[in-house]
Formats: C-alpha cells, structure tokens, sequence
C-alpha cells in the first residue's frame, strides 16, 4: 500500500460520512471487503463491506456502553457468549471482570481477527492472550442451537448492520434461541442499532425483544463514526428484579478503567429514548 492519503466514505441513504487516511490495508474475505485506514484523528479505522466498524479512537463509546450494563448488574457472570465482536473489544472490557471465567467467541469471519489481531492490537490487545477467552470460527445462529438450556450468563450481540450472513441475528427465532440458552438472570445485550439511521429496524429489534423477554430496556448514547452518530444499545432478560442494577464489588475499578461507562452515564442513557420511538414502541405496528 503507498503512503498518499485517502478518503473513504460510508454511504448511507443519501448521506456520507468519510475520513481520510493512509491505507494499510483492503482485500476480500469470504465473507466481505476489509479495510483497514491509519488515520491522524481516529487512529486506526474497520470497515466492513463500506461500513465503519470501528476506530481505535472511539471504539469505547461502542464497547464500554454494551457490555457493563449487563456485567456490572449479573450477579453470576463466569459463563459469557460474544456472537461476532472479531475486533476484540467487547472481549477486552469483559475480561476486566474476575468473575468471569469463560468467553465464547464466536466470529463468521476468521479474516475479520487475524486483521485486528494485526492491526488494531490498541483495541483487543491482552484479549487476545487471557486463557478465559475460546475463539471459535463459525456463524453465531448456528452456534447458538447446538448449546444446552439454561448456560450462558450473559450473550453479547455484537455484529454488524443486517447483511445476507448477519440478517438471522436480528430475528425473534435467534431473540428466543438465545433465550432458551440463558441462565435464569442471564441478559441477553446486543447493539441495537440507531434510532434516527435505522429507525425501523431500531424498532423492530426492540418490539421483538419486549415481546420475547420479560423485561428489556435501550440505552442511548453516540458512536461518532456510524451513521447519524447516535446508537443504542438494548438488554433483554427473563427474570426481572435488580435487571441493570450494579451489583458488583468490582464496580469503582471498573468505572475507572473506562473512558465513556460509568453508572450515572448509564442511568441517565437508559432515559433517553427520543419520544417519536417510544410512541411507535408502544403502537401496534412493527415494521422491518
Ligand atoms: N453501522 C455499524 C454497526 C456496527 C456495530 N458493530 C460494530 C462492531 C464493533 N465491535
């Protein structure tokens, strides 16, 4: 690759968003185009398939606001399934639990590790060599059906916009498998898209998760480099006393450790559903 810069854009319903770097890397997976860009402000920067993935800069906006509502509330959390998560993020901020004692893995796309293992050690980096982490190469849906009842603490979904090897992940047949597979307490926490961008499927993930769970609630914050910049994250479980209230001795050091996450960031973010979705949230309608 040569050392001129460069600007790649995401294209999103007639919107762009663009940065500009040197290119380290662009090839095609079995799965998808991969690029990696070294740019000045966001450092290193994922695209997938012409959708930023994430950038050493503000992946922790992402990752710190999907796993520590679910972690720092589980009472028992030694037992953890992350489906895609091939950047190593959402690894990293669990394994800052002692608690917990098993991560599954489970990534479609080898290429997708072995480029961020490569390129973007700042955010997997001790991950990717803690003996608690078992990466395994293979589709999340799939996986999730060979798994016994009642055995995972907490499921992470932590994948990228529908395409044609990601759409079953945001179905209500996946929504229940995965509940099938929780423990009694278990949450299951997934990235659930933005609900300015991605109104509708915003929407239909969270009217799938409310009618399957016994209890779910959205998270609002913002992930600078996606489209719109806003993004939510939800939580889903079957059993509903202390669901998202910190319950974990660990939780000052943890706050510490993280750049965005800290409980009063995640109250006041649990509270900010924009009002045009909370109406069609409890309107009969669920369009996809
Ligand atoms: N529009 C991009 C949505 C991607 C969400 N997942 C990102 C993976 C970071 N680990």
């Amino acid at each position: 690759m040569n050392n001129t810069s460069i600007w790649l854009d995401e294209y999103h319903k007639q919107s762009r968003f663009g940065l500009n770097g040197k290119l380290l890397l662009k090839k095609n997976s079995k799965f998808q185009e991969i690029i990696i860009l070294d740019t000045e402000y966001y450092g290193k920067a994922l695209m997938l398939d012409g959708c930023w993935m994430t950038s050493s800069r503000d992946e922790k906006y992402y990752h710190e606001c999907l796993v520590h509502p679910a972690l720092s509330s589980l009472e028992n959390k030694s037992n953890v399934l992350i489906i895609g998560g091939g950047d190593g993020g959402t690894a990293r901020e669990c394994l800052k639990y002692s608690q917990v004692e098993n991560i599954d893995l489970v990534e479609i796309d080898e290429e997708v590790i072995k480029v961020s293992q490569k390129f973007l050690q700042e955010i997997g980096g001790f991950a990717w060599t803690d003996t608690r982490l078992s990466i395994h190469i293979d589709d999340g849906v799939k996986w999730v059906k060979k798994i016994q009842d009642n055995f995972y603490d907490v499921i992470f979904i932590d994948c990228s916009d529908p395409s044609e090897f990601s759409h079953l992940l945001f179905t209500d047949n996946f929504y229940k498998e995965c509940k099938r597979v929780l423990t009694k307490k278990g949450i299951l926490a997934t990235q659930s898209e933005s609900p300015e961008s991605f109104k509708n499927l915003h929407l239909y993930i969270l009217k799938s998760l409310k009618k399957i769970f016994e209890v779910s609630e959205t998270m609002y914050s913002f992930v600078p480099i996606y489209p719109s910049g806003i993004w939510s994250w939800t939580f889903a479980s079957k059993h509903e006393s202390n669901f998202l209230k910190s319950d974990c001795r660990e939780v000052i050091k943890i706050e510490k450790s993280c750049d965005i996450w800290n409980l009063n960031f995640q109250n006041g973010a649990l509270k900010m559903m924009p009002n045009k979705i909370l109406r069609e949230l409890n309107s009969s309608e669920n369009d996809k």
